[in-house]
């Protein structure tokens, strides 16, 4: 069946940008007074919680100074907004590139009349932020719905973010492919009834991604496809050849 949308994933999948959300949130801390600094290591572990909040909270509930759940999470909020205000400085000034193969496809998928849109759990201002710092904002209109942490509360690997873009959309699943980088990525696309295709990176390399179409080192590589999803995709390789 040929391809009516593809909804694509940001951290990750877009750009590289989780060190740069690991380097805020050890910023965060360092401004916050707390001891805390997340490794490259540990951030691999922690990244299996979607959500910096959660990722936080998971963190924090831990450690034996962890207060009740009410009063972490007014200071979780801080420091998080604090985390969010350090990330997106960064990547509006542009310190973090789209991943190979990502314009040239974002283009191509235009060309074909296949439209965008997009399912993340990071905030909306980060996706700002993002393409202020790489395409320029008025890429954001090239996707037809941008789905965030504020608009589904129940975070990848749920569903819901998904069936929000879905929603916004008006298309069925099987007239969708989804891109993501990790495993969580993929459990929410599924579960949403997409088919998905994985880049995965640094953070998410060795995952499990059963139940992906296929897994590739980045976007540069869409020719070598397996079919599906290379016809699915047709018109648009078409348009690139
Ligand atoms: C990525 C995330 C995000 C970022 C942090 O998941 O989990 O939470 O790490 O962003 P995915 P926030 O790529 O699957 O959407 O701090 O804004 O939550
Ligand atoms: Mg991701």
């Amino acid at each position: 069946m040929p391809l009516d949308a593809l909804i694509f994933d940001v951290d990750g999948t877009l750009a590289d940008t989780e060190e740069a959300h690991r380097r805020a949130f050890n910023l965060a801390f360092a401004q916050a007074d707390l001891p805390w600094r997340w490794s490259v290591e540990e951030y691999r572990v922690l990244l299996d919680v979607a959500g910096g909040k959660e990722r936080i909270r998971a963190y924090w509930s831990q450690l034996p100074d962890a207060p009740g759940p009410e009063a972490m999470w007014d200071r979780i909020l801080t420091l998080h907004a604090a985390k969010t205000a350090l990330y997106t400085e960064a990547v509006r000034s542009g310190q973090v590139p789209l991943r190979p193969g990502v314009e040239a496809t974002l283009r191509s998928a235009r060309d074909a009349g296949i439209t965008l849109a997009i399912a993340t759990t990071t905030s909306r201002v980060n996706v700002d932020a993002l393409f202020e710092g790489t395409l320029g904002a008025g890429a954001l209109g090239w996707f037809s719905a941008i789905c965030t942490a504020e608009t589904a509360a129940k975070k990848k690997p749920a569903p819901d973010v998904y069936l929000a873009a879905l929603a916004q959309l008006g298309l069925p699943p099987a007239r969708c492919l989804a891109v993501e980088d990790s495993r969580n990525g993929v459990l929410a696309a599924r579960a949403a009834g997409l088919e998905v295709l994985v880049t995965e990176n640094a953070y998410t390399r060795g995952q499990d991604f059963s139940g992906a179409l296929a897994v590739l080192d980045d976007l540069t590589g869409l020719h070598a496809l397996p079919d599906p999803p290379a016809s699915m995709m047709g018109p648009m390789l078409d348009a690139t050849r």
